[in-house]
């Protein structure tokens, strides 16, 4: 997808401040019941890396809905290189190889599915959801795969259950947009700000939001739904930040002025997500940590990975 003049005008205009700014999802398209990507069985393919807070909204989902058997995936190297790429190697612990194309890097799933993508410049993404029988990408944006996901369920796949049920899908919606710029894509923000001015105003957002949510949580299990709530994808889409935050972002991206172990409805609600059957195996905490403080020498030139935090998600 191209930029507009609009955007690219916009884009400059946030460079020049010293903004982070996070590139729109290339591949787009969607699964549906006889539809060109249909529904159907060991079809799909997902590409992860077990550090990204988008690709395990992805694992968290297949898992909730019980689509294991259904979709297969690939686990990158939790070192990103240099230039932004993953790579696969079945040597490291957690990692596998590319067992569906034989790749040995991310950028190659890419050039399959478009030709000249090493030549564009451009820098593959994980999650990728791969297509086994077009041989193409379907969809590279995390949000999208998570809700072709619960209709992947709804064809009779799955275990029955919905993450997304008609009557809550506009406060789902809702909930994710709400908490997208301020605090999935904020501690990024934060984290890559090359100006004061950009950071402070990151930082001042993402926290406002996490009070907001600590306020919105008493008394509730989940974000969305009457009483309590219920575990729906606005819970999936806000996790995967949440368990990293104390980990990583606090000293890593300079989110620092509270823990999540300091929000005691938000560190129940990471506790109560890890307590979901199946959840705590999706989190590989080596390759979060070693990811983060290994891959983003612009921000931690000599690599040194920190020894802690003694408390947090990971020691849950
Ligand atoms: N909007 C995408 C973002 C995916 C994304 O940025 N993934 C990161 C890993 S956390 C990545 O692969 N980055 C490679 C790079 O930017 O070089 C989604 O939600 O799926």
């Amino acid at each position: 997808m191209e930029p507009t003049d609009e955007q690219a005008g916009a884009w400059t205009k946030a460079f020049e401040s010293g903004k982070f700014i996070r590139k729109s999802s290339e591949f787009r398209d969607f699964i549906a019941p006889n539809d060109a990507f249909d529904t159907e069985s060991q079809r799909y393919h997902l590409y992860v890396s077990h550090a990204c807070p988008w690709a395990h909204r992805t694992l968290i989902t297949s898992v909730l809905l019980g689509l294991d058997e259904h979709i297969t995936f690939d686990v990158v190297d939790w070192r990103m290189n240099r230039n932004g790429s993953w790579s696969f190697n079945p040597e490291e612990e957690g990692a596998t190889a590319d067992t569906v194309n034989g790749e040995t890097s991310l950028e190659g799933i890419y050039n399959r599915a478009f030709d000249g993508w090493k030549e564009s410049g451009r820098i593959g993404t994980v999650p990728v959801l791969w297509d086994r029988k077009h041989s193409t990408i379907v969809n590279n944006e995390s949000r999208e795969i998570v809700r072709m996901f619960d209709t992947l369920a709804q064809s009779g796949l799955g275990n029955g259950r919905t993450l997304c049920p008609d009557e809550l899908k506009t406060d789902i919606d809702q909930m994710i947009d709400a908490n997208y710029e301020s605090v999935n894509n904020g501690v990024y923000k934060s984290g890559f700000a090359r100006t004061q001015a950009a950071y402070d105003e990151s930082v001042t957002s993402l926290f406002n939001r996490l009070d907001e949510l600590e306020a919105h949580l008493e008394g509730r299990e989940w974000l969305v739904g009457d009483g309590k709530g219920q575990l729906t994808e606005a819970d999936i889409c806000l996790f995967p930040t949440l368990a990293r935050f104390d980990l990583v972002y606090v000293v890593h991206f300079k989110c620092n002025l509270r823990r999540i172990i300091d929000y005691p409805n938000l560190q129940a609600f990471v506790e109560r997500m890890l307590n979901q059957p199946g959840i705590r195996e999706t989190c590989h905490w080596h390759h979060i940590k070693a990811h983060y403080f290994w891959s983003h020498e612009s921000i931690n030139a000599f690599r040194i990975i920190p020894l802690g935090p003694l408390e947090g998600a990971h020691t849950k």
